[in-house]
C-alpha cells in the first residue's frame, strides 16, 4: 500500500529552489536547517532564517521516509536544526533558539520580558486556536463541519487582526514581519486551499479588515515568496482530503450556484 505522503515532490520548486541553491555551502554554514519544502512548520523557521540573514546549510528531507533522520529528530518530523552538534527541532523552540542564538542579527521577538510574554500570548492563539481549525476544515469531509471549522479559524483570525496596530500595519511587527506573523504566515500562503475548497475566499465580514490586509501583505512578501514552492506540487498533498469532492455535498452545492458560506 503507498504512502502518499512519502511520494511527495522530492524538492522545492520555483522561488524556493533558488533560495536552497543559495544554501549549499556547508562551510559558510552556522548550522544545518533539515527542511521540508512543503511543510508550513518548515516556512516558519525557513522565513526566521532569512530574516534574520543566518547563513546556513539546507537540507531536504522526506520525513515520511525516516531511516537516518531519527537520529535528527528522534519525532521524525522536520524541521530540525544542527547547530554546534546539537540537534533542536520543533519550530516554536527553533525560532526562539535562533534568536537566542544570534543576538546580533535582527530581532523577530521583543528584548523587554512582558513585550516577549504578549508575543508568545499571540503566538498562543495561532498554536491553540487557528492552526487546529485550518486542518479541521482541509480534513473535514461534510459541508456542516467545513463551516463550523471556517468559523472556528476565521474568528480567531479575526482575534489576531486585533494584534495589529493599524497606524502601523500591516503586520503586528509593522512594516516588518516579526516573530508572530511568522507563527501564523505559512497558513496564510496555503489559504488558497479554502479560498478553492472550503467556502470561497476569506471576507472581511468573516475575519476583520485587519487580518484580511495582512493576509495579502504576507501573500506577497519577498521573504514569504523565496521560501515557498511552485503551487502545483502543493497541490497533491491536499489532494487526499479534497479528491472525493467532486462527489460531496459542496462540490454539488458549488455546481448548482449555490455560495457555501
Ligand atoms: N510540532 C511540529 C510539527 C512539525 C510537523 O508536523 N512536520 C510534518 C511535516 S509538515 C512532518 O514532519 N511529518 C512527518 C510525519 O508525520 O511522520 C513543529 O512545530 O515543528
Amino acid at each position: 500500500m503507498p504512502i502518499p505522503d512519502a511520494q511527495i515532490h522530492p524538492e522545492a520548486t520555483g522561488a524556493a529552489a533558488k533560495t536552497v541553491a543559495a544554501h549549499k555551502d556547508k562551510n559558510n554554514a552556522a548550522l544545518t536547517f533539515y527542511s521540508g519544502w512543503f511543510c508550513p512548520y518548515v516556512q516558519r523557521v525557513w522565513l526566521a532564517l532569512e530574516e534574520k540573514g543566518i547563513p546556513y546549510y539546507y537540507e531536504e528531507i522526506n520525513p515520511y521516509h525516516k531511516d537516518e533522520y531519527l537520529k535528527i529528530n528522534p519525532k521524525g518530523l522536520v524541521p530540525a536544526i544542527r547547530s554546534d552538534g546539537v540537534n533542536i527541532y520543533e519550530s516554536h523552540i527553533l525560532n526562539e533558539f535562533l534568536e537566542d542564538k544570534f543576538p546580533q542579527s535582527k530581532r523577530l521577538l521583543p528584548e523587554r520580558a512582558e513585550q516577549k510574554a504578549v508575543a508568545r500570548i499571540q503566538m498562543d492563539l495561532v498554536t491553540k486556536k487557528i492552526i487546529p481549525a485550518y486542518f479541521r476544515c482541509v480534513q473535514s469531509q461534510d459541508v456542516e463541519g467545513q463551516k463550523a471549522a471556517r468559523k472556528e479559524m476565521y474568528d480567531a483570525c479575526r482575534e489576531f487582526g486585533t494584534f495589529i496596530d493599524s497606524s502601523k500595519g500591516p503586520f503586528v511587527g509593522g512594516k516588518e514581519l516579526d516573530g508572530v506573523d511568522i507563527a501564523l504566515a505559512p497558513w496564510a500562503v496555503r489559504q488558497w486551499v479554502l479560498d478553492e475548497h472550503r467556502g470561497g475566499p476569506a471576507t472581511e465580514a468573516e475575519c476583520g479588515q485587519a487580518y484580511v490586509k495582512w493576509a495579502k501583505a504576507v501573500q506577497s512578501h519577498p521573504t514569504v515568496l523565496k521560501t515557498t514552492s511552485d503551487r502545483e506540487h502543493y497541490v497533491p498533498i491536499y489532494q487526499r482530503y479534497l479528491k472525493d469532492e467532486a462527489q460531496s455535498e459542496a462540490a454539488k452545492a458549488t455546481r448548482a450556484g449555490k455560495v457555501i458560506p
